[in-house]
């Protein structure tokens, strides 16, 4: 496979709308985004939600509405975050899952968090990896520092593969308390990715500033990308994000120059082992003119 794999990350659990108000929060503006973000190139979405005020919500009703509403407007492989934001407990994280995403994401072990804590605590990975393979949801293996790869090494080797069979990390780099976001860190992950199951994918983002170095440097050693306002705001020196397609349009560039064009999702669902979904994307099988 020789494609990119774009996964986008349009909300995030970290910024408010006050101070971005660019940032999809309601359930319209983050199918609006998904939509335009698939016909420019991302095959998964990476989905956190937020309540009527716009604050991160893990609310089974939204979620659920969430799953569905992305699965009727769009192909693109849901994927929500069980990681939610730092002050969400445990149980509410695990509840995640019973939303029944397709792929869910799956941290590997505690970080600092900016000001906060990220707690992902040894029983706490194991129960949500095998909640994931008994439900069958994909994990995508979050990683915030190198030695989290190891941690992951250590539950597939006691735990076993996940669903699908086929192991997928993303190295989430840059965030302050974790590793920094830069090639030669990249690289080092990369090598012990070698020692992980054979076939074993990753994708990378840089949070702020790293999202560029991040961006080229997965590129060239054979990585996916991930991309999105969860993760940057600043496209340039100076410049705000304008929107989620703008991070995702820039994205598919880089990966066309690199001659790695964006996968589809139906390309991205056989590369990470992902079922094709039971519920049809509402624009299959429409002809023209047929009412919507
Ligand atoms: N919001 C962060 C505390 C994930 O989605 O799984 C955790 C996070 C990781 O974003
Ligand atoms: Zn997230």
């Amino acid at each position: 496979m020789t494609g990119t794999l774009i996964t986008v990350a349009p909300t995030g659990a970290e910024s408010s709308k006050t101070d971005v108000p660019a940032l999809p929060v309601t359930l319209d503006e983050l199918v609006a985004t998904a939509k335009e973000c698939e016909a420019l190139g991302a095959s998964i979405v990476h989905v956190h939600i937020r309540d009527d005020d716009a604050r991160p919500t893990l609310d089974q009703g939204r979620l659920r509405a969430t799953v569905a509403a992305l699965r009727e407007s769009t192909g693109l492989i849901v994927q929500l975050s069980s990681g939610g934001a730092v002050t969400d407990p445990e149980a509410d994280r695990l509840a995640v899952l019973d939303a029944e995403p397709e792929m869910a994401s799956c941290t590997m072990g505690t970080v600092n968090f900016g000001d906060g804590v990220f707690l992902n605590r040894w029983e706490f990975i194991v129960d949500l990896h095998t909640r994931m393979q008994e439900c069958g949801i994909v994990p995508e293996y979050e990683i915030f520092d190198l030695g989290q790869l190891t941690t992951l090494q250590r539950l597939l080797g006691k735990y076993g593969l996940p669903a699908g069979g086929h192991v997928h990390v993303d190295l989430v780099m840059g965030v302050p308390g974790g590793m920094p976001g830069t090639a030669a860190a990249l690289v080092a992950c990369e090598q012990v990715i070698r020692d992980l199951p054979e076939g074993t994918t990753f994708s990378a983002t840089g949070i702020g500033r790293s999202t560029l170095p991040v961006m080229l440097a997965s590129l060239a050693a054979g990585g996916h990308l991930r991309v999105g306002m969860e993760d940057t705001l600043t496209y340039g020196k100076g410049r705000p994000v304008e929107s989620n397609m703008q991070l995702v349009a820039r994205a598919v560039g880089f990966a066309q120059l690199a001659q790695r064009p964006p996968l589809t999702p139906a390309q991205a669902r056989e590369l990470l082992g992902v079922p094709h979904p039971a519920i049809q994307p509402a624009t299959l099988g429409r002809t023209e003119g047929s009412p919507q």
